[in-house]
């Protein structure tokens, strides 16, 4: 367990930084390359313990996957080159790796069986397993397969109509591997549109899928052909930096490579509401995953409403964005976002916890919480809880602390972002 001595008192932010590769894509390149025929490159890929996890995972599986400083390749040989696995697979920290991993060995016809850390014990898995189960997988796990150590006997698998009871990228994707595997025509439907990635690298690897009005259609039996990724830069990531320059006094901040997909774009509708002075540079639309560079400048700000359909375009930026609106002049309400009780934390829980030791006045409710700005915070000593976002919030909330803040279980934070505090320190 790292304790770490966080900057405070901070009256000025400027520089430009590279954001890292996005983690939800990065997932996904090493999935879909270890699934398709052929050799996939791919760049500018996450090397967070989240992504290294899902590596270690599809090397069990029999996947050739070379590793040099710039590049990943992986050779695939389709979804019938995977291999039973000699030892289980452990997915770490990683909510996606499981989630997603479950659809493609549903449709293997071996066994495997998957672990994870403290956290990934108590998220639940249910979700995943029961709709997988009806499409013919034998599935079990701890508590009637609800949470790890979860077992998979793979095999022919039924295709699935399905509407999907929680707004979930990973249960959509869990579905939409396995569905790739099903005999025949799956039907998907989500009640709010979720991030899209797995569809379009669907479409990026020689595949087919449609949708609809939130109504996913695809074909059991695709053949997927290896390609090249670029990986864009995590909007989830530059979060942390577009809240550290809206709120600490005379900041100018440049962030390059910034994914803009729609479907997470979320926090740059909410900042504009709430007054940020930001901008949009240069946004390269023509990529299968699009692209962009964010200016942000230090923002007088006012408290707002976050709701209904926009939850799932922010959903991980939640904890940054009740830091946020602690700066915003008046009251800030976030609800139907019960699905942050089910994260690496219960996020509402963890967030108003901590901001409060740091002198916020902050209030869980049931499916959110209710910040009342503008709060000046003083210091204590804060833990992420052993998650990522946790503790990159309370580094940026440090900036804006008067008094000593000391940061507990300060490593959580190489899960998606391994050199925060190289790229804090450089604009400090
Ligand atoms: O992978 P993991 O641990 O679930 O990561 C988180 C995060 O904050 O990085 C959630 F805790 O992101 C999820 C996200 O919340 C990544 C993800 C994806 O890549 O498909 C989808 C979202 O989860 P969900 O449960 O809404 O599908």
């Amino acid at each position: 367990m790292t304790s770490l001595n966080l900057k405070t008192n901070i009256n000025r932010l400027v520089g430009e930084i590279t954001i890292p590769g996005d983690k939800s894509i990065s997932h996904r390149s090493v999935m879909f390359g270890s699934i398709a025929h052929g050799e996939t490159r791919v760049t500018n890929f996450l090397p967070g313990d989240d992504c290294l996890s899902t590596i270690s995972c599809f090397r069990k599986l029999g996947v050739t996957i070379e590793e040099s400083d710039n590049e990943l390749r992986i050779t695939g040989k389709g979804f019938e080159g995977l291999t039973e696995p000699e030892e289980v697979l452990d997915v770490g920290n990683s909510g996606t790796t499981i989630r997603l991993i479950m659809g493609i060995l549903a449709g293997r016809p071996f066994f495997s069986s998957l672990i994870g850390d403290e956290s990934i014990g108590k998220r639940p898995m249910t979700r995943v397993t029961v709709p997988l189960k009806k499409m013919g997988a034998k599935m079990d796990g701890r508590k009637d397969g609800a949470f790890t150590p979860i077992s998979i006997r793979g095999g022919r698998l039924e295709p699935i109509h399905y509407e999907l009871p929680v707004a979930s990228a990973q249960v959509k994707s869990a579905l939409i591997l396995a569905g790739l595997q099903a005999e025949g025509k799956s039907t998907i439907i989500e009640q709010a549109e979720t991030r899209d990635h797995t569809e379009r690298m669907i479409l990026r690897f020689g595949g087919k899928i449609h949708k609809e009005n939130q109504v996913i259609t695809v074909e059991g039996g695709q053949r997927l052909k290896a390609s090249t990724i670029h990986v864009p830069g995590d909007i989830s990531s530059a979060a942390f930096f577009l809240v550290a320059g809206a709120s600490i006094p005379d900041s100018e901040i440049v962030l390059k490579n910034v994914g803009l997909n729609p479907t997470r774009t979320g926090i740059i509708e909410v900042m504009e509401k709430m007054g940020a002075n930001l901008k949009v540079v240069q946004p390269d639309g023509n990529s299968f995953e699009p692209s962009g560079d964010l200016i942000i400048k230090t923002s007088s700000l006012k408290g707002t409403i976050i709701e209904g359909e926009l939850i799932p375009k922010l959903i991980d930026e939640i904890p940054i964005i009740a830091l946020l609106a602690t700066q915003a002049e008046g009251t800030t309400i976030i609800k139907d976002a019960e699905e942050l009780k089910v994260k690496e934390t219960n996020r509402i829980d963890t967030v108003v916890q901590e901001l409060r030791k740091l002198g916020a006045s902050i209030d869980a409710t049931d499916d959110g919480m209710i910040i009342h700005g503008k709060s000046n915070l003083t210091g204590g000593t804060v833990s992420s809880h052993g998650d990522h976002r946790i503790g990159m919030m309370l580094a940026i909330a440090a900036l804006l602390c008067t008094d000593d803040v000391k940061l507990e279980n300060a490593e959580a934070i190489s899960v998606s972002y391994p050199n925060f505090f190289t790229h804090l320190n450089s604009l400090i």
